[in-house]
């Protein structure tokens, strides 16, 4: 396969193109087709004026029928539905944490699942007081595990990763009562502020839906992903491809797809193992190749440099290819569709979690208990599946760029160090990215992450949103789906991509030897660069929402990223979104969202949402100039 050195967006849409003719033979069907059919949405729910939360209703929002049934009016229906939108993703990625956490449990010497970062279990220990002399290190894991599931359920006190916070930041939480609880309680709490009858204040609800949020970002979140360095490791820059050309034509192709790395990590352990490798040369194949869609994608390639064949809105393609033997999902931001389209093909869908069933999948539950026997087993019926491959319906489009991925916060804090001159010890800290910023090489940077959402031309806001961002010399920091999106495109291609970069980005870039768009992981990732805001406010003495910085969800579609949105706000971060969060039936919720005087006044941030894509990267770009300006920079 040839390294491309930049994919445009209409160059993977022709490759897209090609994989749907490919489906046509065999009658498979398409989300291209299923947006059609949908179209047009239904306005009520678009402009969230519909509440269905009680037996009375539905009740819909219009100027004749100002107020539902029980009277409740447009405000607290929009209200009530955003907060339960920022719950389902707040239970959702911290659910994910708390698995991980039961991992944790069970990891033992010599066991399926092991702590591969002993210092940074250790580090965490200090952090939370928790004492480290003489303790085994597997001792020490089970019971850090222990309490970190209790921040789910813990009835006093507030989360633990809180005090990672610059002061300031957890002053204005207090202030404003949204430090979060337990986790688990603050879902609750939500869904007992949206039942019928309780809360309807804007304002409340608002509240409720930052706290909420936060409770995942600062909470389910943060463990989910320190907690998977731990086992795991702590991810530091790896080499790898992306895009659907990663698929390998003469290989058992084994897709990875879902989120939590417990899965995906032994998968790709017993594609490596000898046993398999025979089997599969046995069958004909020269051998096993694992490749990811979705954030379970950037977890391996992280880690393992394991390439990435798409993102959300691509996971039919890898199967429209013919040559996917099996995809193998764990959780969320998985296509019931993908039972189906397999069936169209000789592709294997096998389904690992009890929480997420599906029709015409094969079911084979997955736990730390038999995940060696299980991923072993799921990796030899994939191999034994090559002969059943028809040839003919075989079509991989060559399109490959090359990545460079892995930056966690120790490894951006790493790489950076020694870029600028700066005379003062800068090992551990994040000054040398300042001086950058400060003295303008950079002007900024922009968190960017996200899905795909058919609303938006698929990768085209999240590529041509980075480029403009790059050309204006502001460094891209990306998880999740965007993250995909920038590797297919080329823009974490280390050697080329500093071309598209403004003069100093691209200064920058040579000197640290990185890509302008850094790959950071993950959703659950986005809590890493939480903890970059709060690391760059200490070291530069300023808050959080002076810093210029700003972050950014062109394409989003899920509940999980609400609740992102939720807690980046409330982290002091101005959050730009490109997809409206079904909030525009209310001006009141808006005005909180958007204004001068709501979530800003709590947290000295709010939202913008704006669906011209060029509009937003212009809107973005300007809030950035205008912190500099306020700090004189
Ligand atoms: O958590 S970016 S489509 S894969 S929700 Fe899903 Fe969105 Fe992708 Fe990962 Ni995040
Ligand atoms: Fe209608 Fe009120 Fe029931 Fe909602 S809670 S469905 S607005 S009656």
């Amino acid at each position: 396969m040839d390294q491309e050195r930049f994919v445009t967006i209409e160059e993977m849409e022709a490759a897209t193109a090609s994989l749907l003719e490919n489906g046509k033979k065999v009658g498979a069907d398409s989300w291209q087709q299923r947006v059609k059919n949908q179209t047009p949405h239904c306005g009520f729910g678009e402009a969230g004026t519909c509440c269905r939360i009680c037996a009375m209703g539905p009740c819909r929002i219009t100027p004749k029928s100002p107020r539902g049934i029980c009277g409740c009016d447009v405000h607290g229906i929009v209200g009530r539905n955003f907060l339960k939108f920022t719950a389902g993703g707040a239970a959702t990625h911290s659910d994910h944490g708390r698995e991980i956490m039961h991992t944790l449990h069970q990891t033992k010497e010599g066991g399926n699942y092991q702590v591969k970062d002993p210092e940074k279990l250790i580090r965490i220990a200090h952090e939370w007081g928790v004492e480290t002399e003489g303790k085994d290190i597997y001792e020490l894991a089970h019971e850090m595990a222990e309490i970190g599931l209790m921040e789910y359920g813990k009835p006093f006190g507030v989360q633990r990763f809180l005090k990672r916070a610059p002061e300031h930041t957890q002053e204005l939480w207090h202030k404003a009562e949204i430090e979060p609880r337990a986790i688990d309680r603050e879902v609750a709490t939500a869904l007992h502020m949206t039942h019928m009858g309780c809360s309807s204040l804007p304002e409340a609800l608002i509240r409720q839906s930052l706290r909420s949020g936060l409770s995942d970002g600062w909470g389910g979140s943060m463990m989910g992903t320190e907690f998977s360095d731990v086992m795991f490791g702590t991810p530091k820059p790896v080499d790898t491809t992306a895009n659907i050309g990663v698929m390998e034509k003469d290989m058992v192709n084994i897709v990875v797809h879902g989120h939590d790395p417990s899965l995906s990590e032994m998968i790709v352990y017993y594609a490596n193992d000898p046993e398999m490798i025979a089997l599969a040369k046995s069958v004909g194949a020269k051998g096993i190749n694992i490749c990811g869609v979705c954030c379970t994608a950037n977890e391996v390639a992280m880690r393992h440099g394991i390439p990435m064949a798409g993102n959300f809105l691509t996971q039919e393609n890898v199967v429209l290819t013919g040559a996917c033997e099996a995809i193998v999902v764990d959780v969320q931001c998985i296509f019931p569709a993908l039972g189906p389209l397999s069936k169209c093909f000789h592709t294997k869908f096998v389904t690992t979690s009890p929480i997420a069933r599906m029709p015409d999948s094969e079911f084979i539950r997955f736990s730390a208990d038999n995940a060696g026997e299980n991923a072993k087993s799921i990796v030899k019926m994939a191999v034994e599946n090559f002969t059943n491959r028809k040839t003919d319906l075989v079509n991989i489009p060559n399109q490959v760029s090359h990545a460079r991925v892995g930056y966690s916060l120790e490894a951006i804090v790493k790489v950076l160090d020694g870029v600028a001159n700066s005379q003062v010890d800068t090992f551990g800290t994040t000054k040398p990215l300042l001086e950058c910023v400060t003295s303008g090489v950079l002007r900024g940077a922009v968190a960017m992450v996200g899905c795909n959402n058919p609303k938006v031309r698929p990768d085209y806001a999240h590529i041509e949103l980075m480029k403009k961002l790059i050309a204006n010399d502001i460094i891209l920091i990306v998880s999740g789906c965007s993250a995909q999106a920038a590797a297919k495109a080329g823009l974490m291609d280390p050697v080329h991509a500093k071309e598209l970069c403004g003069a100093g980005l691209k200064r920058v870039c040579e000197l640290a030897n990185i890509p302008p768009v850094l790959h950071m992981g993950s959703c659950v990732d986005i809590s890493r660069m939480m903890i970059l805001a709060s690391e760059l406010s200490k070291d530069s003495g300023l808050n959080i929402s002076q810093l210029p910085v700003v972050g950014c969800a062109p394409e989003w579609m899920s509940e999980k990223a609400v609740s992102i949105g939720n807690y980046v706000v409330a982290t002091g971060i101005d959050t730009f979104l490109g997809v409206d969060p079904y909030v525009k039936g209310s001006s009141e919720i808006c005005d909180l969202l958007t204004g001068e005087h709501g979530v800003k006044d709590w947290v000295e941030a709010n939202y913008t949402v704006e669906t011209d894509i060029e509009k937003l990267g212009d809107l973005m770009i300007e809030r950035i100039e205008q912190k500099r300006a306020a700090l004189g920079i």
